[in-house]
């Protein structure tokens, strides 16, 4: 298999990889930056439900430089987040009043701006589900809210934090629902683990619920960018990157409607390169060249004894007789869409497995750790092919 790599010419797996990260590296730096109000009085929860919800413990590190009287964002190198945090909703009425202008400012300012990257895409109101019960002001804020919002129409969620009772947190999200309040969803969720006793402890939930309530209200030029932030929702993840498989693969099709010849085919590269960006900015994963070429000298093989080995040999050598040369064999739509889409497939196979913690980065650069990808890429085609698909 590497002699029929090699044996293509414009074909230089080493500078595909390289592409390959320079592509991910400003597919990072130019992702459109998701905006997020996260309002609430002290002590709800709302930097513990940050960290919970998004990678780089966002609301430790950086605390933010103060943008209004009662607003900091908080932004973080590389990270396409800002999360404008408030304060002072526990100070009284004209406290809660400016806080509501000054997002109101904000947001117009987004608006006024016309770039997606500086636009407010989601409020987040907390409300404590454990203080048991709601203030009939943070009731009238939300309805206040609601009015001025109307034109602007940013999507608010209303968050119960630290939803230990879940009984309690439905009967709370019952009465707020029954306010007929201009609110996308009040949803429930216990951001970290409550520990009641030593043997009693009760586990986090309800984040990746947030997740998909907030990404069914944000556009599509946003989703990738939250995917790339949450750590939330591995199917969430998944299923993105599938559809970024399926965009290559039709992309592959597309570039071999007239078969190409093989000699030619590193013009199929930028859209592999393409994908593989695409996946890892979406898995918000950090991949560097050992890794690549790890998982490119695994996924494709030596011996053709993987998936997309093998693809490769019944589609290109066993067309060749002799198989001597290989440079006049044409590539089809099919072959490259087949192609495609098995290394998009193995390739979020590498990224779950990295996510999932069963291999690190740092092992794809080693034997052992090539083996250990080769084995879950092995059982995985199994599966997929006792289930009749790719997946
Ligand atoms: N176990 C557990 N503790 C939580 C949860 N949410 C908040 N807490 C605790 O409640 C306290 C306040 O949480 P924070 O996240 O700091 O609240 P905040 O809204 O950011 O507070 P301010 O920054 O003061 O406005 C901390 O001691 C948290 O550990 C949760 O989901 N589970
Ligand atoms: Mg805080």
């Amino acid at each position: 298999m590497a002699d029929l790599l090699s044996n293509i010419p414009g074909l230089d797996l080493n500078k595909a990889v390289e592409e390959c990260i320079r592509v991910f590296n400003d597919k990072i730096k130019n992702m459109n930056r998701l905006n997020i109000v996260v309002a609430g009085k002290t002590g709800v929860g709302k930097s513990t439900l940050i960290n919970s919800i998004f990678r780089e413990n966002l609301a430790e590190t950086g605390m933010g430089k103060p943008v209004t009287a009662h607003m900091r964002k908080i932004t973080k190198e590389g990270v396409p987040l800002s999360i404008y945090d408030t304060r002072g909703f526990e100070l009284g009425k004209d406290a809660q009043k400016q806080v509501k202008e000054e997002i109101l400012e904000t947001v117009k300012a987004g608006v006024e701006s016309k770039d997606i990257n500086n636009a407010v895409h989601c409020i987040w109101y907390c409300i404590n589900t454990a203080s048991n019960r709601i203030e009939p002001e943070e009731i009238e804020w939300l309805r206040d809210f609601g009015k001025s919002n109307r034109q602007t129409s940013v999507p608010v969620i209303i968050v119960l934090t630290q939803s230990f009772s879940k009984k309690k947190a439905e009967e709370m999200k019952r009465i707020i629902l029954d306010e007929n309040l201009d609110i996308v969803q009040a949803v429930p969720v216990l951001a970290a683990d409550y520990e009641i006793d030593d043997d009693i402890i009760i586990k986090s939930y309800g984040l990746d619920t947030l997740v998909k309530i907030m990404s069914e209200a944000l556009p599509d030029e946003l989703q990738d960018t939250l995917q790339n932030l949450q750590i939330v929702d591995l199917e969430a993840k998944k299923y993105r990157a599938q559809a970024a498989v399926a965009t290559a693969t039709a992309a592959a099709i597309g570039e071999c409607i007239i078969p190409i010849p093989l000699a030619d085919c590193a013009v199929l590269i930028p859209t592999q390169v393409a994908m593989i960006a695409t996946i890892t900015a979406i898995f918000g994963i950090n991949i560097s060249k050992s890794m690549l070429i790890g998982f490119v000298s695994s996924a494709i093989g030596t011996s053709g004894t993987t998936f997309i080995g093998k693809a490769m040999f019944s589609n290109f050598l066993k067309l060749i007789p002799g198989a001597g040369s290989v440079a006049g064999t044409a590539v089809s739509s099919a072959t490259a869409g087949m192609l495609t889409t098995a290394l998009g497939e193995a390739y979020i196979a590498l990224m779950t497995a990295v996510w999932n913690g069963e291999i690190s980065s740092d092992d794809l650069a080693t034997e052992k750790g090539r083996e250990k990808f080769k084995a879950l890429f092995k059982k995985r085609m199994k599966l997929s092919n006792k289930n009749g698909k790719t997946k």
